[in-house]
């Protein structure tokens, strides 16, 4: 078996030197296009592999296995597989304040992290992400694979338009671009006047691949725009994007797709879980995102017993690395919402796909009066309004017993036809939803861009709370 999966060892190593052969779309041909049955029975083994090295290098995985008599030595079947008990965000924060500053599941020494990354930290104590060296080159190398089968091929010219820094996503981007040896622009994002600066690099260098937040996206065209320059003109062929909904969201995909004309690649889980392209679209299948089944264990599950979810069903990624040393994740709840199926892909590989992404957060989406209201379901909405001006907010509130949520949305309509967009969109975006909502609207580019991931929603009813 593993024998035909090409290079498949834990730990993992990959020769630095090996490209496909040039007329192949797959880089891996066997791995990526096997029975997925053959697969799955690959990776079983491999996740024991995986939780015996954890449980013998970290005292996080074993006090935490050991408390429910859970012993790597018994992963022998998947039905064992969904019973190890999930890693949570919270349980990470605390070990990293008991053993700071990587926490016991660092399972490296170390002196052998090679780069460190971090959460924003913006709500609180930020969490820092420990990579080894040996574990940066196999991120390379497997994000080298799959923006090859994003079509991004040596030589291409990928145009990073993310923050550079504490962000995972930026460099994971650079890192893999430049194993497959293109040409890599670290150009950022997030400065004063950078966007415009950006609009500039792109019209003169015409790179062929970009990547950024889809919101960010949007927020180049816009200013492209306001600059005369048809972002057409960039002559962009593939934009991967990440760190957020939107590639897979119909309407924003479509205005990316129309505002620069290229392909657009929906990829990302988390910054844990680096190499977090291993949910990603490709070329042939453009659409959605494949699970790299054999670079990370994706599972989609109930929510309350994380227990797997069948194919057709919606639930919660749970993702275990199979590749990394340092900071392994086992069984990480992600607390995200999708659906997954497993059917034939265009382009191939047999993987299966999460046909409308990754669509939100659990904890972001609105509970209002019995309803459940998903932030990207208004954006949806919203982009395929005439007159929508680019930008929006939802606002809830509690108005006496009563939620209430009022969407403020941009638009380029003067004036005199206002109150007719508004009941338009209004009463549109009510039935679209089956909630009752109060629309405005203001003038375009009044409301705040994203320069980095978009944050629509004002919940007023928390800031009540506290
Ligand atoms: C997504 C997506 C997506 C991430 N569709 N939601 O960019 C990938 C990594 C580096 C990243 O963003 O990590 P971070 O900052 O830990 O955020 C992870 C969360 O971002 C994830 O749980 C999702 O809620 C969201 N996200 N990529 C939809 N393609």
């Amino acid at each position: 078996m593993s024998a035909q999966m090409e290079e498949w060892h834990f730990p993992a190593g990959y020769d630095q030197s090996y490209l496909p052969d040039p007329s192949s779309p797959y880089w891996f041909p066997h791995r990526e296009t096997m029975d997925p049955e053959e697969r799955n029975a690959a990776v079983l083994p491999r996740l024991r592999e995986v939780m015996e090295y954890a449980y013998a290098n970290s005292s996080f995985y074993k006090d935490k296995w050991d408390a429910v008599d859970c012993k790597p030595a018994d992963i022998t079947s998947w039905e064992a597989f969904e019973q190890v008990p999930v890693v949570t965000k919270a349980e990470m924060r605390q070990a990293q304040a008991d053993h700071p500053p990587f926490g016991d599941y660092l399972c490296i020494e170390p002196t052998d992290v090679h780069h460190i990354h971090g959460t924003s930290g913006t709500t609180g104590q930020p969490t820092a992400f420990g990579i080894g060296r040996r574990d940066w080159e196999v991120i390379a190398d497997n994000h080298a694979r799959i923006l090859w089968g994003m079509g991004v091929r040596p030589g291409d010219t990928v145009f990073v338009a993310a923050l550079f820094s504490l962000y995972l996503g930026s460099w994971g981007a650079m890192a893999g671009a430049e194993r497959l040896r293109c040409r890599v622009l670290p150009f950022g994002a997030g400065a004063q006047g950078m966007t415009s600066r950006a609009v500039n690099w792109l019209a003169r260098l015409k790179p062929t691949a970009f990547y950024a937040t889809p919101s960010y996206a949007l927020r180049l065209a816009e200013v492209a725009e306001q600059e005369k320059i048809d972002p057409r003109e960039f002559g962009l062929k593939v934009m991967f994007f990440s760190g957020e909904p939107g590639a897979s969201v119909p309407t924003v995909r479509k205005a990316i797709e129309d505002a620069f004309g290229a392909t657009v690649i929906d990829c990302g889980t988390m910054a844990e879980m680096t190499p977090f392209m291993s949910a990603s679209a490709t070329a042939g299948t453009p659409d959605g995102m494949l699970l790299w089944q054999d670079i990370v264990w994706h599972e989609v599950c109930d929510p309350d017993t994380f227990r797997t979810v069948p194919f057709g069903s919606e639930g919660t990624p749970v993702y275990t690395h199979l590749e990394r040393t340092s900071q392994p994740m086992i069984r990480l709840a992600s607390n995200d919402l999708t659906r997954w199926v497993l059917e034939d892909n265009p382009c191939g590989r047999t993987y299966p796909k999460l046909p409308d992404g990754v669509y939100g957060r659990i904890d972001d989406m609105i509970h209002i009066r019995g309803e459940n209201v998903y932030p990207t379901e208004v954006d949806n909405y919203l982009r395929g309004v005439e007159g929508y001006g680019g930008e929006h907010q939802i606002i809830v509130r509690r108005t006496g017993s009563m939620d209430e949520m009022i969407v403020r949305a941009e638009t380029t309509h003067p004036e005199g036809r206002r109150s007719e967009f508004e009941q338009r969109t209004g009463s549109g975006l009510q039935s679209f939803l089956g909630v009752r909502v109060t629309f405005e609207s203001v003038d375009a580019n009044t409301l705040e861009r994203a320069e980095h991931k978009s944050r629509r929603v004002v919940d007023e009813r928390e800031h009540t709370k506290r």
